[in-house]
């Protein structure tokens, strides 16, 4: 329970050609020997995952993926594979060890420009390289980087891949999910009804995350339902600064709340901390230029069994259907599977992504942007479609 959850890890991929390294890229990154390295191209046939830390960056996950150069039906199957780990990546390893055909590094280097992960070039196998400089060069030329130059099997070179790795984190840092809504000593009152929905004898993850986020601030935090609001609002000797909604009931919170506090939910603190806050509220608005013809996708990021009152499944689709009639249409993906062709949407309505890194609600926003369909997330939906997303607080 002490370990950092997959979420809140860096994400790190390996890329590259078979051969030319990652997976001794990644066994001198750990300092173990956790991926099989052998002169046969074509040794790591699926993405292996290694949980780390690297300092000064913290907790991350280390991603080994097969050469994405690999031919055949097999490695065309394992070639997609190499290409879905860029869903989840917050920083890429660019691999190679020569500079006379870049053809395949550009393709991947624009795709990862494309979507905007950041990368950092590696040339391994500096021990066996000749004319080093030239080589470096060439890379600069045609790729438009420098690499960072290291020797996996001598392991040289792996404190500059440390120190570029902390440069391009700056790129990707992920704000304080109350940033601008909390500071120091101030009161802020959570509320939390435990429906069915909720796990039995725990808290969900964004109301975990939002109480630690909190306490890392020094902020008085006090927690209570709806039925406990108006009675925990009388106890405090002034009204909080700031209330926290489960979005659910939004409507209910705004009703009661104190002229003074600001409000907002734990969706809108996550749809802020892991996606583009502004193209989400865009596609919140959106719903409001759907016709009974629509089509809307219904997007979980990860698996669980329906329940009833279910958010996404029932809530939703009962709201949107009560403003265009029953003939409107809804498409539920769960789970990494998500649709590539997204252009017969009219709306695609988001889960918080709690459970998933930044990088998976960003490229999942990139994707429907370049296909022109809008996207929002659970709670943004509702609070627009109850007339109070003008009226919440945004970090
Ligand atoms: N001389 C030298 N050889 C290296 C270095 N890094 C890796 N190798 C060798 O290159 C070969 C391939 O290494 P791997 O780490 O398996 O390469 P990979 O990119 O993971 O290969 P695939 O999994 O097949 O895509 C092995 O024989 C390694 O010993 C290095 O820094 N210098
Ligand atoms: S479906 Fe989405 S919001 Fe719900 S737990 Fe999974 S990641 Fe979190
Ligand atoms: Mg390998």
């Amino acid at each position: 329970m002490n370990e950092a959850p997959q979420s809140l890890r860096r994400h790190i991929a390996i890329f590259g050609r078979r051969n030319v390294g990652k997976s001794s890229l990644l066994n001198a990154l750990t300092g173990q020997q956790v991926a099989i390295v052998s002169p046969e191209a074509g040794t790591t046939s699926d993405p292996v995952n290694r949980a780390m830390e690297i300092l000064p960056l913290g907790p991350c996950l280390l991603i080994d993926t097969a050469g994405f150069d690999d031919v055949g039906s097999v490695g065309e199957l394992r070639n997609e594979r190499t290409h879905k780990v860029l869903d989840q990546t917050d920083m890429a390893l660019l691999v190679l060890d020569q500079a006379k055909d870049l053809t395949l590094e550009k393709i991947w280097l624009d795709e990862l420009r494309r979507l905007e992960i950041p990368t950092v070039i590696v040339l391994n196998k500096s021990d066996a390289i000749d004319s080093k400089n030239k080589t470096i060069a060439l890379i600069h030329d045609e790729l438009g980087q420098t690499p960072v130059v290291v020797s996996s099997l001598k392991g040289d070179g792996m404190e500059d891949l440390r120190k570029a790795l902390v440069q391009v984190t700056a790129d990707i840092e992920e704000t304080s999910l109350t940033a601008g809504l909390a500071k120091a000593g101030d009161s802020v009152l959570l509320v939390m009804p435990q429906d069915p929905q909720a796990p039995k004898g725990r808290l969900i993850l964004p109301q975990v995350q939002t109480i630690r986020d909190l306490l890392d601030k020094s902020c008085i935090i006090s927690c209570c339902d709806v039925d406990t609001l108006e009675q925990s609002i009388n106890a405090m000797k002034k009204p909080p600064s700031l209330i926290i909604t489960d979005s659910q009931v939004f409507a209910q919170v705004y009703e009661k709340k104190p002229d003074k506090s600001l409000l907002t939910s734990f969706s809108v603190l996550m749809a802020a901390s892991k996606g583009n806050i502004d193209v989400l509220i865009e596609g919140a608005r959106a719903i409001d230029r759907l016709t009974p013809q629509s089509h809307v996708l219904i997007a979980e990021a990860c698996t669980h069994a329906p329940m009833s009152e279910d958010i996404g499944r029932e809530k939703i689709p009962r709201m949107l259907r009560k403003r265009y009639g029953e003939t409107i249409t809804f498409d539920i993906h769960a789970g990494k599977d998500y649709p590539a062709d997204l252009k017969k949407y009219d709306l695609i309505i988001h889960c918080g992504a709690c459970m998933f890194n930044r990088r998976l609600m960003l490229s999942r926003i990139i994707r429907a942007r370049e296909q022109g369909v809008p996207i929002t997330n659970y709670g943004l939906a509702i609070a627009h479609v109850q007339g109070i997303l003008k009226k919440v607080s945004l970090p």
